[in-house]
């Protein structure tokens, strides 16, 4: 049986329902979950009098007459309410760009930023996901360590390919070189370096483990990357339950569903480390697998104007930018990809400025099942009110996530 990379063959889909995982919810208001106000630049068809009176909350910032649009200071909830309005031709975000060029909309659209510039004067590298014992492993085509933006980055490699026939763990990078292109991209989504060229990652101080379960033609075996879940938990010493475990496992791939790749899943989930994976791109209408199962958050794709494209399967947990994100390519190179796979990482990346900043503040991880909750609970409604079948609970907030990942 052959997993592939979201997007490049049809895969077979399992129809399996997600089932929503059961959690004690941490004790956090719905207030506090939603206090955040947006600025956003709307669009209008008619005048800026039909928006305010449909609008109480909405404070004009200021007006650009000639192509009607508006800027507003509003409640986040209330993207959602306006998209839906005849009258609002777009809604964007309004940001201040400071890293003009390196940091993209990506980034700015799920707040990282501000998680950096809230939390770094207070933890340091923690707020830019660096933390020692914080490793996110990519599951993918393997990573090029060699790329600039990604220096420093790679920490581990393992390699299982071909039902393990091919197998490698070590300080070898040179084992986990990405000839495809896809995993690299993947990288730079959690962790492209900030230092003032390029692009910049999720989480531009994380460290990754690279786990090369795809070959170089972007398919692997369901044995492989089940190996690969589990040889990433245990992390260095080959032991799981200690530091060096992989924190957090993103997997930008999926195909149907497998005992052996669930009981793995299930490995790693019992040590604490928090799987996150793409829906897959077949417009299907549930997730592949492994994002399939309820231990795993299941991402899908929004564009730049927080729409749902096609292709993105439905019934994510959440959904992330995935069209047109600009990332590392091998050799140097940047380039736009788009997927659910390009959505993924930028979860993983919020998952590792989570844990990296609780430790920083000094408090113990989160448990996968917190994390979850916190990442769903905190992210912006987007579509029908509340969990829909388009959006899941709606788009990754890495702010609102971190702020209240310190709390609980
Ligand atoms: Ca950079
Ligand atoms: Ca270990
Ligand atoms: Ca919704």
């Amino acid at each position: 049986m052959s997993t592939t990379i979201l997007g490049r063959k049809l895969v077979l889909l399992a129809f399996i329902g997600v089932i929503l995982i059961s959690t004690t919810p941490p004790v956090i208001s719905e207030d506090q979950l939603n206090s955040g106000v947006v600025r956003i630049a709307i669009g209008l068809n008619g005048d800026v009098n039909q928006l305010l009176s449909q609008c109480k909350v909405c404070k004009v910032v200021s007006e650009i007459p000639e192509i009607n649009v508006v800027v507003v200071e509003a409640p986040r909830s209330i993207i959602s309410y306006l998209m839906k309005k005849p009258f609002v031709r777009f809604i964007e975000e309004d940001r201040e760009v400071k890293h003009h060029g390196e940091v993209q909309w990506n980034i700015y659209m799920i707040y990282a930023d501000e998680v950096w510039s809230t939390y770094s004067s207070i933890y340091g590298d923690a707020a830019y996901g660096y933390y020692s014992t914080i490793q996110v492993a990519v599951l993918d085509t393997g990573i090029d360590y060699s790329h600039s933006d990604l220096q420093g980055a790679v920490k581990y490699c393992i390699m299982s390919l071909n039902n393990g026939r091919s197998f490698y763990k070590g300080t070898d990078l040179s084992k986990c070189r990405d000839r495809n292109g896809h995993g690299t991209h993947v990288a730079g989504i959690i962790a492209a370096r900030l230092n003032g060229y390029g692009v910049a990652g999720v989480a531009p101080k994380a460290q990754l483990y690279a786990v090369k379960v795809l070959s170089d033609s972007g398919s692997g075996y369901i044995s492989d990357i089940a190996k690969g879940i589990i040889e990433a938990t245990k992390g260095p010493d080959g032991v799981p339950g200690t530091a060096d475990d992989a924190d957090v496992i993103s997997m930008s791939l999926g195909g149907s569903g497998s005992s052996t790749l669930y009981d793995a899943v299930k490995y790693a989930y019992s040590y604490g480390v928090v799987l996150v994976a793409a829906t897959g791109n077949e417009g299907a209408s549930s997730p592949s697998c492994p994002a399939c199962y309820p231990e795993v958050i299941a991402v899908g794709a929004v564009d730049i104007n927080y729409n749902v494209p096609s292709w993105s399967n439905r019934q994510p947990d959440v959904v992330a930018p995935g069209v047109n994100i600009y990332s590392t390519l091998p050799g140097g190179k940047y380039g736009s990809m788009s997927g659910t796979s390009m959505a993924c990482p930028h979860v993983s990346g919020v998952v590792a400025l989570m844990q990296a900043l609780r430790l920083a503040a000094g408090k113990p991880k989160l448990s996968p099942s917190t994390v979850e909750y916190l990442i769903t609970a905190t992210a912006i409604d987007l579509g029908a009110s509340g969990y829909d079948y388009l959006y899941g609970y709606g788009l990754v907030d890495a702010y609102y996530a971190v702020y209240n990942g310190l709390r609980v």
